[in-house]
């Protein structure tokens, strides 16, 4: 038997604060925004809410490049405002996990500032860097946001390295000094009360031995950092160790975004014993895409889809727990990404919401997916915020793209979809600020927005609190937390279909992705016996060992 802990059975949602709600009008979403709709996260069924960095920062990055760990940047609030926050929230019963973005720090930060003034002194050991050879860079590889990972330091011929953007100096976690400055922080934040971290990029903190060339992967001559990464060990060690120094002697929740984890690694990332509570399921969100970039990924079907979730439900069974989404701040809106376009309407947004949500796992929901948010249509360069967007269009250009062909593919990936501000209501942006909101609202707002879905029993928003309830609902809890995933009619295309197996109790969860109306043969069906908990559709038909589906018809139903 699997060890309980107190996070095992909480729904948690992302919240991207400069898009979530403006108090003060400034046109950026805040810390008080935040305070001000907690009563919503809490009519809505939330337990966890994971913020994005709030800290003190330039915002090259949004917030994820850092220059002070220990301050809130005056664009969010204050420290009481957080205090404020972490106070209003546990009232509610609501934890709060904040963004622990330790890879790298900004260019700003202090630290960086004095390992440019003596970088052969104490702080330039806080960074990597190093001088040309041969009038070389160090070694080929390609930063996430394109380019060289190396940068000159100001008037000096030494070169740091960064694996996202110029003004994100990767910290050195091979310096013990480094390390427990980090762990300090860790517990600073920890001692106040927070429920825990998402560990941002984590996978980075580990360079192989050597900063040597891999073979190039593009024109450019440089390599793809996932090339880098699948020639480095020895992550556990500082993994490990940052677990028992600070979120373990906390009993924290601690989710890591990992990608590249190496085969045979999941337990020691997410197993009971492992460095983070829990790892993000990313195996859909990198379905499809392409070292050469964004215009040559492949957007996933739904048997794409399928296949991923199923392998990541085997793959974790016995382990741990995965924490499942279906997109975050850096990806596209779900439903504009799996589903296809003639089931983009409510009946096809449920449909995704209850498949996902339904697997083993933390369901992660990210602002506004709780109302079907899609993604924006971005037709010029200039409308995008987005850095890495920006990056890509470029690498579509090069490629010989026309600048339209690029803008079609940046629109579909771009980090900016999810980044648009909340839709409140049809009031003007959206009910988001009385401002100019830093980035434009999404021109649909006045079709999808919360006001006209709150009171609304069949809206989307009433569907994601039903699938909550359902989740909290002690008949129903065990197997929903701890049940085992049995995929059923996997070789049946457009159609999704799972077990959850729990203790003398087995919940069947099946989907139809098409537009016609399906019969599924399932053992032990039968329109008496089964008793349907959730659905999309009025009508729930079944017949002696056939469910039947409508088309974008879902079920969750007791066998
Ligand atoms: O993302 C890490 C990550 O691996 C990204 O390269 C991701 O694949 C990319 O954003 C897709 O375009 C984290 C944060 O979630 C992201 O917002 C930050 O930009 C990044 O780290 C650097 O801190
Ligand atoms: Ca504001």
């Amino acid at each position: 038997m699997m060890k309980k802990e107190w996070w095992h059975g909480k729904t948690a949602y992302q919240i991207y604060p400069k898009s979530f709600y403006d108090s003060n009008h400034d046109g950026i979403g805040d810390i008080r925004g935040i305070v001000e709709k907690l009563d919503y996260l809490k009519e809505l069924g939330i337990d966890l809410i994971w913020i994005s960095p709030v800290y003190l920062s330039p915002c090259a990055d949004q917030g994820y490049d850092i220059s002070d760990y220990y301050q809130i940047d005056p664009v969010f609030g204050t420290m009481e405002d957080m205090d404020q926050l972490l106070e209003e929230a546990k009232k509610r019963g609501i934890g709060v996990v904040m963004d622990l973005v330790v890879n790298h720090c900004s260019d700003e930060h202090e630290w960086f500032k004095k390992a440019c003034e003596d970088p052969e002194g104490e702080y330039g050991k806080y960074f990597y860097l190093e001088k040309k050879r041969d009038g070389k860079l160090p070694c080929n590889w390609r930063s996430y946001f394109g380019g060289p990972v190396w940068e000159p330091m100001p008037n000096s011929d030494w070169y740091y390295l960064h694996v996202f953007h110029k003004k994100q100096p990767d910290l050195n976690w091979e310096n013990p000094v480094v390390r427990e400055r980090i762990y300090e922080m860790i517990n600073f934040w920890l001692d106040k009360g927070l429920a825990g971290f998402r560990i941002d990029a984590i996978i980075n903190i580990k360079k192989p031995q050597m900063f040597r060339d891999y073979p190039a992967d593009r024109e450019d001559q440089l390599c793809d950092m996932g090339t880098v990464l699948a020639d480095t060990t020895g992550i556990g060690d500082f993994l490990r160790e940052m677990r028992d120094r600070t979120f373990r002697p906390h009993g924290a929740f601690s989710v890591g975004e990992v990608f590249n984890a190496k085969d045979g690694e999941l337990a020691d990332f997410a197993g009971e014993d492992g460095y983070f509570s829990s790892i993000f399921d990313f195996r859909q969100t990198v379905e499809g895409k392409s070292v050469d970039g964004w215009y040559r990924a492949r957007i996933p079907s739904p048997d794409d889809y399928k296949r991923c979730c199923f392998e990541s439900q085997r793959e974790m069974e016995g382990v741990g727990f995965y924490s499942n989404i279906i997109e975050n701040h850096d990806e596209p809106r779900g439903v504009s990404h799996y589903l296809p376009e003639e089931a983009r309407n409510e009946k096809g947004k449920k449909l995704l919401a209850a498949l996902y949500f339904m697997l083993k796992g933390l369901p992660f929901i990210y602002q506004g997916q709780e109302l079907g948010m899609e993604n924006k249509i971005y037709t010029a360069i200039d409308q995008v915020d987005d850095i890495s967007s920006r990056d890509e269009y470029q690498v579509c250009l090069n490629a010989g793209l026309s600048p339209k062909e690029a803008m079609e593919v940046v629109s579909r990936y771009s980090r900016d979809n999810a980044r648009t501000p909340f839709q409140w209501s049809d009031q003007r942006h959206a009910g988001f600020t009385k401002g100019e909101p830093w980035l434009k609202v999404n021109e649909n707002y006045k079709e999808i927005n919360l006001e006209k879905q709150l009171g609304d029993p069949d809206s989307v928003f009433s569907f994601y609190q039903q699938l909550i309830r359902l989740r909290k609902d002690p008949k129903y809890q065990d197997t929903i937390i701890y049940g085992k995933t049995v995929p059923i009619l996997e070789e049946e295309l457009g159609i999704m279909a799972y077990f959850r197996q729990g203790e003398g109790q087995k919940l069947l969860v099946a989907g139809n992705f098409g537009s016609e109306r399906r019969r599924l043969p399932i053992n032990g069906i039968n329109g008496k016996k089964c008793k349907v908990l959730l659905s999309n559709d009025k009508n729930a038909e079944a017949e002696e060992g056939v469910l039947i589906l409508e088309g974008l018809q879902v079920v969750v139903a007791e066998m």
